[in-house]
């Protein structure tokens, strides 16, 4: 299917992003003095920093330039869990405007918390990375992310309409109106995550609906994992270029970062939140290009500040600086998490990388689960992928055929023989928000 990207009004440079391409000492100098202010904050008025910081016996006097920040202890999600709901607030909560909240995969969710000042900074993060994205005034931006307690939503909603752009708020799921809308109201840009994309792009074929009649040209696509595969799955599918948002509700929400139009790594909007790559498993900082877990600070947010959060997220700083001039810095798109990776055999499997492996065999499609048994103490991995309607209408021997090539391209990257199980389309369940790639039944094995 042909780019549409020619039409795209892309705004390089405009006051929407000029805080993108501050040059290094300015940007470093705002980064230290916001985080003077950030940490003595935190520390005059949550418990859990002034402790911690006693603990080690750093003031917030010692911290005086960016630089200083390292000698800052570390915060993480079980901080949020143990201090639930308001115990990280850093305000009163009179002055709390907002919360919005993470379920996690277990029991309480997290509770997080801004100022009517910190909307804004969020709304204007969200613009700037639209904004990068080639979005302006004249776009009609459709929000596809759950709106709710998530922070996709709103998130992309307010940074849309802080842009000028004309938003069509739908939240998630109902896919048919989903289309109907994105023709009858020309939308030109979409928010959601990818892997719901990909599902409206099958829905479009059902009903008969072309992308290339569609004058949609810019999806926003996060919240989970994805591969350059998938971007060109949708690129040969839609038309459309996609944009890598990345960003964590304990951190603002969408918009910690995104891609610029090169899409070679995330700029992360480095004003306001300070970027750090540490070894995961000691916490010592890693030089850039090395890669490691991301940990973030929130230089400008007030409701609930975040110091050196270990967002359990693996990526690396690109060293090099962008050919679109911008001055933040980039990470690499994020593949995995330290904790979605499975053991299996002894061998460590992140679910991006079985991604990679089925999206280079032609055939195969998009959706696909993975799903983890132990039988007698062994582990088994069975995959089970979606292949086109004209792969699974072909002969026994053209399905044994795929069935091998695909074990062999999932060998070659993980070093494991997985079971292969080749289904219809539309088997696999479609999820409207993050997908759940990974079924885990080794508990249930019958000893
Ligand atoms: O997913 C916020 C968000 C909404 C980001 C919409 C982008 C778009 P949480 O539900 O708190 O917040 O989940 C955060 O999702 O730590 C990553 O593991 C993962 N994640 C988010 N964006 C990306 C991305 C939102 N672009 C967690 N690539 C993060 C890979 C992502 N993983």
């Amino acid at each position: 299917m042909s780019d549409k990207k020619e039409s795209c009004n892309c705004l390089e440079f405009n006051p929407v992003s000029a805080p993108d391409y501050l040059p290094k000492e300015q940007l470093r100098g705002l980064q230290s003095q916001r985080l003077r202010k950030i940490v003595s904050l935190a520390y005059n008025n949550v418990q859990l920093y002034k402790e911690r910081m006693d603990a080690i016996g750093v003031k917030p006097e010692d911290i005086k330039t960016i630089d200083d920040l390292r000698r800052m202890p570390f915060t993480q999600k079980t901080d949020l869990r143990d201090y639930y709901p308001f115990g990280l607030f850093a305000v009163p909560m009179s002055d709390v405007v907002r919360v919005h909240a993470s379920s996690g995969t277990t029991g309480k969710p997290i509770v997080v918390s801004y100022t009517k000042e910190d909307l804004n900074v969020w709304s204007s993060a969200m613009m700037r990375c639209m904004a990068a994205a080639g979005l302006g005034k004249g776009d009609i931006v459709q929000v596809a992310y759950g709106y709710g307690l998530f922070t996709g939503g709103l998130g992309a909603h307010y940074g849309a309409e802080t842009l000028g752009a004309t938003v069509i708020p739908v939240s998630g799921g109902h896919t048919d109106r989903q289309l109907m809308l994105m023709r009858d109201f020309g939308t030109t840009a979409i928010c959601c995550t990818p892997s719901y994309f990909v599902h409206m792009i099958e829905k479009a074929e059902e009903l008969g609906i072309s992308f290339e009649e569609l004058p949609l040209r810019v999806g926003i696509f996060g919240a989970e994992p994805w591969t350059e595969g998938m971007r060109q799955y949708i690129k040969r599918n839609a038309g459309i270029q996609a944009f890598d948002i990345y960003g964590l509700s304990e951190i603002v929400g969408p918009g910690c970062g995104i891609e610029c139009v090169n899409h070679d790594g995330l700029h992360i909007l480095e004003d306001l939140f300070y970027v750090e790559i540490v070894n995961p498993e000691t916490g010592e900082p890693l030089p850039d290009g090395e890669e490691g877990e991301l940990v973030l600070t929130t230089l400008s947010k007030y409701a609930m500040p975040m110091i050196r959060y270990r967002t359990h997220d693996i990526t690396s700083i690109i060293p090099e600086p962008c050919s679109c001039g911008r001055t933040l810095r980039r990470i690499r798109r994020i593949g995995r998490r330290s904790d979605d990776m499975f053991i299996i055999r002894g061998v460590n499997v992140f679910p991006s990388q079985i991604e990679t492996a089925l999206l280079s065999v032609e055939g195969t499609l998009p959706h696909y689960q993975i799903v983890l048994s132990r039988h007698q103490g062994l582990d088994e991995m069975e995959v089970q992928v979606e292949i086109t309607g004209e792969m699974f209408a072909d002969t026994i021997s053209g399905m044994e055929e795929l069935r091998r090539k695909i074990s062999y391209s999932i060998e070659r990257i993980v070093n494991i023989r997985a079971k292969i199980m080749l289904v219809e389309p539309n088997t696999i369940v479609r999820s409207e928000g993050k997908a759940k790639r990974v079924v885990d039944n080794r508990q249930d094995d019958v000893k």
